[in-house]
């Protein structure tokens, strides 16, 4: 009889017990381990089970219905805890992943060509309208194609390793690209005319700086026809500036040498922020210098197959960095091959 009322005792002190330990526990976790210290195989309801032998054989169902009892109880605590506590996780993680969606959206940036881009794609555009072709060539060369067909011969210092980037002896990047028009030519032949411009990047040992850079982009224009004059290449020169940098431009031509021309010019346009009044960009002479050209070499022509006496031509060339850096303003080339996109996005 002693036996049963502390059996009694221990079985409501289990149930109190286990019962606030299910209220505080607040993890999933913690209620596991309140699970496995009251109801699990070594847990305390197990060892209260074990001291029934000692009650009598009318005692023990009435104690041992308490025991079943008491574990159906607390199996419902768990149970009902077991779900309270899914649902505050889950409530938990929809406040911390909640979206916004008032929120205004992110601007997706987009690209736009090229400063550079756009002022070769400007100088493609007004010689085509004239009835040019645009022809393309490899930027890595024959020793041929890049100097010995424009007259370039064998001991002149432009075709100094010091100058140029050599792969082999006999194969180089590109320093103009007039080798383009020499295959051009080789092409057309039979004293065909030619209305062509040929853009692209070439290759020189050059300092790095504001004005300098050994990569840089080239068009060169190249005319042949019966009777094509210098006054045809200043003509196509004068239309081109104004074109480029605006009506009101004017042109003028210095003598000059170049290899395969002759005669030769350096070609200046009116100063583009000054137009002829003198100031910091044209170092007060009211003229920037944008072109060499002149009329082709005779033994250009025929080097490529065009006969001087029954045709003869013009050819010009410009760099684009220069011409783009006229147009916008702009004061150091470096600019435009840094990608700074604060740069950038101005154009
Ligand atoms: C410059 C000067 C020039 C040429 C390029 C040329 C090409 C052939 C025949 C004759 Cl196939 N001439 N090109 C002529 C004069 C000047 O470029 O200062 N370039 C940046």
């Amino acid at each position: 009889m002693e036996q049963k009322i502390l059996m009694e005792q221990k079985i409501k002190d289990l149930r109190e017990r286990a019962g606030g330990a299910i209220k505080s526990a607040s993890t999933l976790k913690t209620l596991d381990e309140v699970r496995v210290k009251f109801l699990g195989k070594k847990g305390e309801l197990t060892t209260l089970l074990r001291g029934m032998s000692q009650l009598s054989a009318e005692e023990r169902p009435i104690v041992g219905k308490l025991v079943n009892e008491a574990r159906e109880d607390i199996e419902q605590l768990l149970t009902e805890k077991n779900s309270s506590l899914k649902a505050a996780e889950l409530q938990a993680k929809l406040a911390s992943e909640k979206i916004d969606v008032t929120l205004p959206g992110r601007r997706v940036h987009e690209g736009h060509l090229h400063p550079l881009t756009l002022t070769l794609n400007r100088v493609k555009e007004i010689f085509v309208n004239m009835g040019y072709t645009v022809e393309e060539g490899p930027e890595v060369e024959t020793d041929y194609y890049n100097f010995e067909a424009l007259n370039l011969p064998k001991d002149h210092p432009a075709r100094d390793m010091q100058d140029s980037f050599y792969i082999t002896e006999d194969i180089l990047l590109r320093t103009q690209t007039s080798p383009v028009q020499a295959r051009t030519m080789e092409r057309y032949k039979n004293n065909e005319p030619i209305r062509m411009i040929a853009p692209g990047r070439v290759y020189r040992r050059d300092d790095y700086d504001a004005s300098h850079s050994p990569m840089f982009t080239q068009v060169e224009g190249l005319v042949i026809d019966k009777g094509i004059s210098f006054a045809d290449l200043k003509g196509t020169l004068e239309d081109f500036s104004k074109k480029i940098f605006g009506e009101k431009t004017k042109i003028r031509l210095r003598p000059s040498f170049f290899p395969f021309t002759e005669p030769s010019a350096e070609v200046d346009v009116s100063c583009v922020m000054c137009h002829g009044e003198g100031c910091k960009v044209c170092q007060g002479t009211g003229w920037l210098e944008i072109l060499g050209a002149g009329m082709v070499h005779p033994d250009v022509l025929k080097m490529s197959g065009y006969d001087p006496s029954q045709v003869s031509g013009f050819a010009f060339g410009m760099g684009i960095e220069r011409i783009a850096m006229l147009s916008y303003g702009l004061d150091d080339m470096r600019l435009l091959y840094d990608n700074d996109v604060r740069f950038l996005k101005q154009f």
